[in-house]
């Protein structure tokens, strides 16, 4: 079994439910398990500002996947929840789902960086990563509670919970 991280992020049309979709499609999955999911967290966007704020969540599971064919998921997912692949590089977006880690492990192919180029620079990603394991490290031996210590919040907040509407 692969222990895998994930970025979850969404600015567009009900950004909150599009992450919360997205972690029950992840739970039905059924080469995804024992998944655990950081709160959901608002972010000021990185790029463009002129675009709504973000919310973003990190998941870790399990999984027998290899890499590429876990992104092929992850796409599949995006996609059927109103991805337009062609969305701006940096611009807003209904749904991303990124590979950050992936073991231990450091792959460069044309389809995958990881881990994700940008998790460091990233308080979107670094704090709910620790929020699930605060010892983590990174690859290269680095601890993730390092990176944080020089990183800013950015206005980083955790949002409350919601109700599911049926509920
Ligand atoms: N900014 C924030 N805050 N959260 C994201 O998930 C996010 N994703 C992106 C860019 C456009 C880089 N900015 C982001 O792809």
């Amino acid at each position: 079994m692969n222990t895998v991280y994930i970025g979850l992020g969404a600015n567009l049309y009900e950004p909150q439910a599009q992450l919360q979709k997205a972690v029950e499609a992840l739970h039905n999955h059924s080469d995804i398990k024992h998944m655990v999911v950081s709160s959901l967290y608002a972010s000021k966007p990185m790029g463009p500002q002129d675009q709504p704020d973000y919310v973003n969540a990190v998941a870790k599971f399990s999984t027998i996947l290899e890499p590429e064919p876990l992104l092929d998921q992850l796409q599949l997912i995006e996609q059927q929840h109103g991805r337009v692949r062609k969305e701006e590089r940096w611009g807003p977006r209904t749904l991303d789902l990124d590979i950050l880690l992936f073991n231990n492990a450091t792959i460069t192919t044309p389809r995958l960086t990881v881990p994700h180029y940008g998790l460091c620079d990233r308080e979107f990603v670094v704090f709910p990563m620790l929020e699930l394991t605060p010892e983590l490290c990174l690859p290269n031996g680095t601890a993730l509670k390092d990176i944080a210590t020089n990183l800013p919040r950015n206005g980083l907040t955790t949002l409350p919970m919601t109700q599911n509407k049926e509920t």
